[in-house]
């Protein structure tokens, strides 16, 4: 197995490694770890980046001194601050969301509150800023108007990116669909959602997404689809990588242990389709775990991404997959359904049989299988 090194691009939340396991039926089971040796021991397992939310890092009392203690780790260690993101979550001033609470001088608040995040992030040379709008929501649909909400959605967004454009920062915006938890129904649920409602944007160039896996199995949705579907729109800035297993609570597990089947072939997507950012994780070491546990937590999910990105190689080099993929017409698709020249009354004088057509086999299970026997080391 190759070891992990800065050129992979393997970022982790602060709040990964430094979740202490409280939930909402039971305390804390760690300690909190500090930020100065969450970045070391990154750097020691050859991570590249590391992210946070400005609560993860300081409070109202100590922001200069912890800004700078993670400076000088970043100096000591090499470690970068690919993505900055805020906490519009976790103070009761936001049980009704941020930028769409239902109170002004909250949706003020918020804005004041990510504006000057940004500056941060500018100032540690973060190129992606995610907007994880946890608690914009719902649980009662007589108490939220959903198109108002996104008016004050698309008013927030449309200050930041004129914020960074006027101070000339060199920062776009992802924004992070999820289904549910905590609100009962989240605004901007999927990839779907959050692709469309960018268009209405003043600049939608600065404004793309932060996926996560577990986020869409949430919604029953097949990620390496959301994925391919925010590529094709240019659209991928981020990736958050986890795990999960099924339509259950967000169970943020370490990257392959959940689907591991789609795991694979989103790696493969990734590797091939030219993503160029970072492979952020984004999950909690389980709580059942100590730091010994938290530390075979991270390696583990750069393990997985290594791992599969050497499967997903030699699953494309076997001249056996070549042939099944042929048989199965996957790349026959990229060729247009109409030849240059040609328009509908080409095709309306055209005549099919569809009996004959339908004979064809495609030969998918096979192929399936190829990329299981590949997976599982078989080949
Ligand atoms: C929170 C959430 C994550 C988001 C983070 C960014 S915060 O932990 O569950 O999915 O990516 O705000
Ligand atoms: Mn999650
Ligand atoms: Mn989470
Ligand atoms: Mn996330």
């Amino acid at each position: 197995m190759s070891t992990p090194t800065p050129a992979d691009k393997f970022s982790f939340g602060l709040w990964t490694i430094g979740w202490s396991g409280r939930d909402p039926f039971g305390e804390a089971t760690r300690p909190a770890l500090d930020v100065v040796e969450a970045v070391h021991k990154l750097a020691e397992h050859g991570a590249w980046g590391m992210s946070f939310h400005d609560d993860d890092l300081f409070d109202s009392t100590n922001r200069d001194q912890q800004v700078g203690r993670l400076q000088t780790a970043l100096k000591e260690t090499g470690l970068t601050i690919p993505m900055v993101t805020t906490n519009l979550f976790s103070h009761p001033v936001f049980k009704d969301g941020g930028f769409t609470s239902n109170d002004r001088s909250v949706r003020r608040y918020a804005l004041q509150k990510v504006l000057r995040n940004v500056e941060l992030a500018a100032e540690l040379g973060a190129q992606t800023y995610v907007l994880w709008g946890g608690r914009e929501g719902s649980e009662y649909d007589t108490a939220k108007d959903v198109r108002a909400a996104l008016d004050r959605y698309r008013e927030g967004l449309n200050l930041l990116t004129q914020f960074v454009t006027d101070r000339g920062y060199d920062i776009r915006f992802a924004i992070e669909p999820k289904p549910n938890e905590p609100r009962g129904d989240i605004l901007l649920p999927t990839i779907g959602h959050a692709l469309a409602f960018i268009t209405s944007l003043d600049r939608p160039d600065l404004v793309g997404l932060n996926p996560e896996v577990g986020h869409e199995q949430m919604a029953g949705l097949n990620f390496v689809h959301g994925i391919a579907q925010a590529l094709w729109h240019g659209k991928l800035f981020h990736i958050d990588l986890n795990g999960q297993r099924s339509i259950k609570y967000d169970q943020d597990l370490v990257f392959g242990h959940g689907d591991l089947m789609n795991a694979f072939a989103l790696v493969d997507l990734l590797e091939t389709a030219g993503y160029e950012g970072p492979r952020h994780f984004d999950y909690k070491p389980s709580r059942t775990e100590d730091f010994t546990g938290v530390w075979d937590s991270v390696k583990a999910n750069m393990q997985t991404y290594l791992l599969l990105k050497e499967r997903a190689a030699a699953f494309r080099a076997d001249p056996e997959v070549q042939e099944a993929l042929v048989t199965a017409g996957v790349a026959d698709l990229a060729q247009p359904t109409l030849t240059d020249g040609e328009g509908y009354d080409d095709l309306l004088a055209e005549s099919f049989d569809p009996d004959q057509l339908a004979q064809r086999g495609y030969g998918f299970v096979r192929l399936n299988q190829l990329a299981l026997e590949h997976l599982a080391g078989a080949r």
